[in-house]
This record gives C-alpha cells, sequence and structure tokens, in this order.
C-alpha cells in the first residue's frame, strides 16, 4: 500500500526519505503545480544526515490527483493542517488511514471534523529535522514517535514498516495524555524563551518564572481529566530545560526567522481551554499577552 505525503517540509521529508530508501511505494503531495515544477526540476527530496547528502527522487504529484489516498501522513504546521486536509478530503475514504503529525492541540479536533469517515492517528515526535533550502531537509536530532489513536483502537499492522524503514516509533494507548505532556512543557518553556531572547538552558535563571507557570498548568491539565499528564511536571520541564541547554526552542526560532509561530495551539491552546473550564490562569494569560504584543511588533501572525 502507497503512503502518502501530504507537507513536505522537514518531518514529512525526513519520514519520505526513509520510507523511499526502505523500498516502500511514497507519493509527496505538493500544493500546487508551480510547486511541483519546482519540485521536478530539482530532481528530488535531498536529505542531509550524518554529514552525508543523498537525493531521493519520490514521485510527487497535487492534491487534485485522482487516486484514493489509503494511508497518509500529514506533516505540515498546526495552522495549515486543515486547509491541507481539505484539499484532499474527496480522496480519503473509510479505509483511509492518516497520521497527524501536528504539534500542540486544536488542529487534530479540526482534521477529524472535516473527514469523520477516515481513521486519525495522533502523533507526537522527538525528532529534530529542518530545510536548509528548497526541497532539502537536515536530519538535525535522533528522537522518535509516539502514535495512538483517540478512540482506543489497536495499533495498526503496518507499523512494523516504520520500524523497517529506520523510523522509531511507539504506539500508545493514551496519546492525549503524551500531547497533553508535550504541550505543557512548549507552554512553560518555549514563550519564555522568546521573550527573555535565550536559549532554552537560560531558562534555569528564570526557575521562579517556570515553576509558577508549571503550578497553572498542573491545575488545568487536572481540571482537563489528565492528571498523568501533570505527574511531576516541575521536574520534567526543569530536566528538558537541562538536557536542550544549548538548543533553541522550536518557537524561538520561527520567530527569529520570521516565521509563523503555532502559538494559538500552544499556549493559545492552553489559555482557551482554562477559560473555557472557567479557570484561572493569571501568568499563563499573562504570558500570552506579552508574547501576544511580542509578535505584533515584530509584524508576525498572533494565531
Ligand atoms: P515545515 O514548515 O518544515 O513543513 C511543513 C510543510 O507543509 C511545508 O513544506 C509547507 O509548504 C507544507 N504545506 C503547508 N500547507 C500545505 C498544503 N495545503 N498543501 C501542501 N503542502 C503544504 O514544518 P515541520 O517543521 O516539518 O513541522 C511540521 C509539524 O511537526 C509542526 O506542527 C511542528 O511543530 C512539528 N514538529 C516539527 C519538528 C521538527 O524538528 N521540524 C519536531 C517535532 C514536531
Ligand atoms: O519541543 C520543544 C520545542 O522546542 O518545541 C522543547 C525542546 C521540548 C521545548 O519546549
Amino acid at each position: 500500500m502507497s503512503w502518502h505525503v501530504l507537507g513536505a517540509g522537514s518531518l514529512g521529508g525526513l519520514w519520505a526519505a526513509r520510507l523511499a530508501r526502505s523500498g516502500q511505494p511514497v507519493r509527496l503531495i505538493l500544493r500546487d503545480r508551480s510547486r511541483l515544477a519546482s519540485y521536478r526540476h530539482q530532481g528530488g527530496l535531498t536529505l542531509v544526515e550524518a554529514e552525508q547528502t543523498s537525493l531521493y527522487p519520490i514521485a510527487a504529484e497535487t492534491p487534485d490527483a485522482d487516486t484514493p489516498i489509503e494511508r497518509l501522513l500529514l506533516a505540515c504546521k498546526a495552522y495549515d493542517a486543515e486547509e491541507a486536509i481539505a484539499s484532499i478530503a474527496p480522496r480519503l475514504s473509510a479505509q483511509s488511514e492518516l497520521i497527524l503529525l501536528q504539534n500542540g492541540l486544536g488542529s487534530q479536533e479540526a482534521v477529524a471534523a472535516r473527514v469523520p469517515r477516515a481513521r486519525c492517528i495522533l502523533a507526537t515526535s522527538t525528532e529534530g529535522a529542518f530545510r536548509d533550502g528548497n526541497f532539502r531537509v537536515v536530519f538535525a536530532g535522533q528522537g522518535s514517535t509516539w502514535l495512538g489513536d483517540l478512540h482506543a483502537a489497536a495499533a495498526p499492522r503496518w507499523l512494523g514498516e516504520l520500524d523497517a524503514a529506520g523510523i522509531p516509533q511507539q504506539w500508545t494507548d493514551d496519546i492525549l495524555a503524551r500531547l497533553c505532556r508535550k504541550l505543557a512543557l512548549n507552554c512553560a518553556i518555549n514563550p519564555l524563551t522568546v521573550l527573555h531572547c535565550c536559549r532554552n538552558g537560560g531558562l534555569a535563571e528564570h526557575a521562579e518564572e517556570v515553576d509558577r507557570l508549571c503550578d497553572e498548568l498542573v491545575e488545568l491539565l487536572v481540571r482537563c481529566d489528565q492528571a498523568s499528564a501533570a505527574h511531576e511536571l516541575h521536574a520534567e520541564v526543569h530536566r528538558v530545560i537541562q538536557a536542550t541547554a544549548a538548543n533553541y526552542s522550536s518557537m524561538y526560532q520561527d520567530v527569529a526567522h520570521g516565521r509563523r509561530t503555532e502559538i494559538g495551539y500552544l499556549i493559545g491552546y492552553a489559555c482557551a481551554a482554562a477559560q473555557r473550564l472557567g479557570l484561572a490562569v493569571p501568568r499563563l494569560d499573562a504570558l500570552q499577552q506579552r508574547l501576544l504584543a511580542h509578535l505584533r511588533q515584530l509584524g508576525l501572525p498572533t494565531r
């Protein structure tokens, strides 16, 4: 069965290249004919890893191709996910299985509502990749991907194909807990790295500020029936700050490159969830407001 990859950027490109080189049929879905022409001109997708550069001439098409899509990796940013899935919705059926690889929360629900017949598998990844050119992906950090189904259905049989392709993955019966935990980490770390203009490790000097945010995040997670995601959150946040001390957070990098951030699916999602529950989270709200003001000042989108 063929894989389709919609969102042939950093992570999508990384997955597509590994699937292709393990001999599995893969097709990239590019936004329009002009992107397709540019891709064809390039001769394929380039993956740079461990100082080795390889070109993978993976087949590509536009969303309006008429073949059915049975297995899809959706690897665009959270804010693009709904529109991207709408562009291929007519090609999906009740047999279609989608992996939604977006950070944060909110986009997965919007995507699932657009394609109610398809099976949506949610994913969260600690792998790292970035683009250093057109259709060129640099594999920047080993990690793993957790996959799971909100309806607690069994793991699909094709997970073994990911292992065979060298894509480290684990199946979980509680993907929501994993996504909530990651969301909390991102809320405690990413906005502060932007506002203090520092690497993750720089937050060691703002431990008190981090801890007070964690207090509110723990309360929010517990109110959302996500007590397991809240377990020892403070310690985990400080562990991640130390373990990734030399790194710039993804939000820091987005802002530094003048790119749109995923704010609406990270701290924006958390603050909106608290508001819906009538839970006061003054520190998270204030942090969101400071971040929004900062983005406005830089002329970057606030959603
Ligand atoms: P990216 O910006 O590198 O790639 C996204 C790609 O999707 C781009 O090539 C864009 O052109 C394409 N796209 C957007 N809308 C489209 C549409 N309608 N049709 C076709 N293509 C479309 O993004 P990324 O860094 O790979 O991130 C994807 C998701 O994974 C994000 O939610 C991110 O937070 C998460 N994530 C990324 C990393 C990483 O290291 N890059 C790590 C963990 C999680
Ligand atoms: O996921 C991250 C990011 O930068 O987006 C970490 C490293 C965990 C910081 O929140």
